[in-house]
């Protein structure tokens, strides 16, 4: 194809209530919609997930559209592509900016799943027909307990919880116990270090699926130390951004399962050799959320098709945090799982 055209359009939100980390609280969110278009006339969609301030990776919104604007689309404009793979090849020339390098490369394989009149899912390999759902519940502590309750009466069989070193074990445990069979993944966000270790201990006795990036991205040893002496798998998130990090988990062992993020990773062509490589060494994989629009969203269900995404990722239903989502229709939960399209590309009609 000839790339003839990248647009970018912002889009802001208000969440539907905010998302509350140890990190960060979340009330809006803004993220910048990748529309490619080509030279016969097919579009393509990426959504550019940074958030406004580096608080969860160091790009920002402002941070990819500078890149984006001044530096990936001039080497793309009038460009013609083969294969979508040749993209990651491209952008390899500018350093880091993994995120703005994502939403365009991912608008590109939307653009030639649509040009082989394919889903996504099935271009990348996919063998899965539908994507079991996953919640997260973000709130406050005297708020857990209903919110956890509302999303299992709707139908979810996954629910992760934000955990500190100060979170309620006895509350935690009880929720737990209340509802066996969901699958209750914990996700720190690096809230633990090397003095609050006891206090991680702790939650390995309440029946968690997982526990979700316990200490910093660069805590590889106490993250092996926990893999070593616990017996919750040990997943990590934040701490993977390219294949290298994936090596250095299987080296060090440092833990049982990663989180797929493939804004985090650059896109598609780095995410496909990281799935690969943890196939072979039998490291677990699901596919992380960042609070984003339907775009994301339609990329990551294609994603977690493949072979081997062995765990329910972060995929609500489009009403989880929007009123209304860029993508028609919206993402629907039904019994517990989201079905894939069988429309060419991500499979939704978009708004812009
Ligand atoms: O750590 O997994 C995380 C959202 C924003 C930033 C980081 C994380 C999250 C989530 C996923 O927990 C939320 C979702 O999109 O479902
Ligand atoms: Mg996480």
């Amino acid at each position: 194809v000839t790339i003839s055209e990248i647009g970018l359009s912002s889009i802001k939100q208000p969440l539907k209530q905010p998302f509350k980390t140890s990190l960060q609280r979340v009330e809006e969110r803004e993220v910048i919609l990748v529309k490619v278009q080509s030279s016969e006339g097919l579009v393509g969609y990426g959504e550019c997930v940074a958030f406004s301030t580096p608080w969860y990776t160091e790009e920002t919104v402002a941070s990819c559209r500078f890149v984006m604007e001044n530096v990936l689309i001039p080497l793309l404009k009038g460009k013609v592509v083969e294969r979508p793979e040749e993209i990651h090849h491209l952008f390899s020339r500018v350093k880091g900016n993994r995120m703005a390098k994502a939403a365009i490369e991912m608008a590109i394989w939307d653009l030639f799943a649509k040009k082989k009149d394919l889903p996504l899912w099935q271009m990348v390999g996919g063998t899965r027909e539908a994507i079991p759902a996953g919640v997260v519940v973000a709130a406050d502590e005297t708020e857990i307990s209903d919110q956890v309750e509302a999303v299992v009466e709707k139908g979810y069989s996954r629910v992760k919880i934000k955990i500190t070193p100060f979170t309620n074990i006895e509350l935690l445990t009880g929720i737990v116990s209340r509802y066996p069979d969901t699958l209750f993944f914990a996700d720190a966000n690096g809230a633990f270090d090397e003095q609050s270790f006891e206090q991680l201990k702790r939650f390995d006795q309440i029946g968690l699926t997982l526990i979700e990036q316990p200490f910093g991205e660069q805590e590889w040893h106490l993250h092996a130390r926990a893999k070593r002496e616990m017996k919750t798998p040990i997943c990590l998130d934040e701490s993977i951004t390219c294949l290298e990090d994936v090596e250095r988990v299987i080296n060090e062992q440092a833990g049982d399962i990663i989180v797929l993020k493939m804004a985090r990773l650059g896109g598609w062509s780095e995410t496909l050799r990281i799935v690969e490589l943890c196939r072979q060494h039998s490291i677990g994989m699901w596919v992380g959320g960042m609070i984003e629009f339907g775009v994301s969203k339609a990329h990551n269900l294609a994603l977690a098709a493949l072979p081997g995404i062995s765990l329910p990722g972060d995929f609500s239903d489009s009403d989880h945090f929007w009123r209304q989502d860029i993508i028609e229709p919206g993402i629907k939960v039904r019994n517990g799982k989201i079905a894939l399209s069988e429309k060419p590309g991500i499979g939704y009609a978009v708004r812009y």
